[in-house]
């Protein structure tokens, strides 16, 4: 191979199989050398490729990244280059690497994995590596590691985060977390998380490639099985996305929906559920349609089978979303009977609406001494409950819990669950819960303020609610507040609802607010 090499100025290489078979044959330039296109074939989690890769290096390099990224990409036993003499042709020393098991994988400093291990680099004849002992004994710990990790995480979904930015870093790490908290939330196991920026988003893959490359292979080694971007795609994004990853690829409104739709409990709250899930499928059905690829594979005139399915399916989404719309629209009415009875029974009434997580739930239960379902993840609180509550001045108020808000709350979502949200309309009073201690509590009172006003719930009287104010230190409160109150110019008031004594100031505050609208609703009453 050397002075094949040598003679034509090109990278010569050869694939073998583990009996020692030449499988393949390759020939580049004088600086690189392509690998065959193993298309969709995989490689079982456990095993590498069953082939390794010796080619010739012309330039006196030594493994290059390349090299290494092919190692990783195609799951090759073993990449080895040999060094042809410049002068002789004859080889020098060669170079070669293998994959490691993750478990066994070295840390560098930034505690980043390095999935590598180089072989000492030795003249053709001094080679002594054992090369089938070396790969079965990986294999089989490769299969050991694999093992325990599924025990650990028993059919979790094990994911990457992907932010991809045009804008400022501090904002894409913000993101990221929020995303982190939801991804938690789904119940999945959160393997790393990437940020890419950019000065323009690839409308088609919308990482770099270079980054996509790296995100395959740190995807491959780390097990994932899920790709999360931050980010709402374009159906044309994930699928080429999918397609380059071989993995399940989803986006933020997406993830919010599969939180939704593993916290529904009633049957309502599933039905909305799964009408926002089937609103979201629609159109990404539709564009799937419009693309080249389904009107190529439909054939001359785009009227083939492939085709022909998609419209199917997408009656049945259709049929299905009418179905579930007039059921939703059926219980709606039920509601609003319910809800005549209560306004005629003139309790004023008081909704907790909030970011998600804000503590809405737990402060419902320390007002009332309930056990509403309260929790540290993200949508904890799907269904709306209702709970009476006396307050100081002999007067019995209505109180509801509310689904919490999230910025960008995906479109279909709010459709799906207006229903419910318009209930908050009948309110006398919001009280909109924020964490204060969560570092981003401005930007959530921002985006509750917003879905408020898309559904014109806007000119309710409200008084802002700064939460678990246990966290945080005096200072950082009173900076809040002040804030707060000067864009705003609302009632604020600082309490922990985990901290019952503390919820004196707000009670009286409800009083007092309630007194002041309702003696103008008698009137208007009258
Ligand atoms: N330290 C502290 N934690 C609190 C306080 N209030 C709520 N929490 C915690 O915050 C988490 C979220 O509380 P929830 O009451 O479920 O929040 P929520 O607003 O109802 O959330 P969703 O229903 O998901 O919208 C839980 O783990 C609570 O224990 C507080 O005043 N101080
Ligand atoms: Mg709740």
């Amino acid at each position: 191979m050397s002075e094949i090499s040598f003679e034509t100025g090109r990278q010569v290489g050869v694939l073998i199989n583990r009996k020692g078979q030449v499988e393949y044959v390759m020939v580049g330039n004088a600086k690189t050398i392509e690998m065959p296109d193993f298309g969709r074939a995989r490689v079982s989690e456990d095993r590498f490729r069953g082939l390794r890769c010796v080619h010739t290096h012309l330039l006196g390099e030594k493994l290059t990244q390349d090299d290494l990224t092919d190692l990783a990409l195609l799951r090759l036993d073993l990449m080895a280059i040999v060094q042809v003499d410049d002068k002789t042709g004859l080889p020098n020393l060669v170079y070669s690497a293998h994959l490691l098991p993750t478990t066994a994988e070295k840390l560098d400093t930034d505690g980043e994995g390095l999935p590598y291990e180089f072989l000492e680099p030795n003249v053709p004849s001094q080679l002594e590596t054992n090369f089938i002992g070396l790969i079965n004994s990986l294999e089989n710990e490769m299969a050991r590691s694999r093992q325990t990790a599924r025990s650990r995480h028993t059919n979790r979904d094990r994911v990457i985060l992907v932010n991809v930015t045009t804008g400022y870093l501090s904002e894409a790490e913000e993101s990221l977390a929020e995303l982190e908290e939801l991804a938690l939330s789904a119940d999945v196991v959160v393997l790393d998380k990437i940020i890419q920026r950019r000065p323009k988003i690839d409308p088609k893959t919308v990482l770099g490639k270079g980054k996509l490359e790296e995100l395959l292979v740190r995807s491959m080694r780390l097990g994932a099985d899920l790709i999360v971007f931050d980010a709402e795609l374009s159906p044309a994004q994930v699928r080429s996305l999918s397609e380059a990853t071989e993995l399940k690829v989803i986006d933020r409104p997406q993830l919010i929906l599969d939180i939704f739709a593993q916290r529904a409990q009633s049957s309502e709250g599933k039905m909305q559920v799964e009408l926002a899930q089937l609103k979201y499928l629609l159109p990404r059905l539709v564009q799937g349609q419009n693309s080249a690829f389904s009107r190529l594979a439909g054939g001359i005139g785009g009227r083939g089978p492939g085709e022909t399915k998609l419209e199917t399916d997408r009656r049945r989404v259709r049929d299905k979303i009418t179905h579930l719309e007039k059921q939703v629209n059926g219980l709606s009415r039920q509601r609003q009977e319910r809800r005549k009875n209560r306004v005629q029974k003139n309790l004023p009434i008081i909704s907790l609406v909030g970011y998600t997580n804000a503590g809405k739930s737990t402060l419902l239960n320390s007002l009332t001494q309930s056990d509403v379902y309260a929790e540290k993840k993200m949508f904890a609180t799907l269904d709306p409950t209702s709970r009476r509550l006396r307050l100081p001045i002999e007067q019995e108020v209505i109180i509801n819990d509310t689904v919490g808000f999230i910025r960008d709350l995906p479109e279909a979502l709010v459709a799906a669950f207006r229903a419910t949200l318009e209930e908050i309309s009948d309110s006398n009073l919001l009280v909109h819960v924020v964490d204060a201690s969560n570092p981003r509590a401005d930007q959530q009172i921002e985006s509750v303020d917003k879905i408020l006003t898309d559904l014109k719930l806007n000119e309710i009287p409200q008084i802002i609610i700064l939460n678990k104010a246990d966290l945080l230190d005096e200072l950082s409160l009173e900076a809040l507040k002040r804030q707060v109150s000067l864009d705003k110019g609302y009632e604020i008031v600082a309490i922990s609802a985990v901290q019952p004594k503390t919820l004196k100031p707000l009670i009286e505050k409800v009083g007092e607010v309630l007194a002041r609208d309702l003696s103008g609703l008698a009137v208007d009453a009258v």
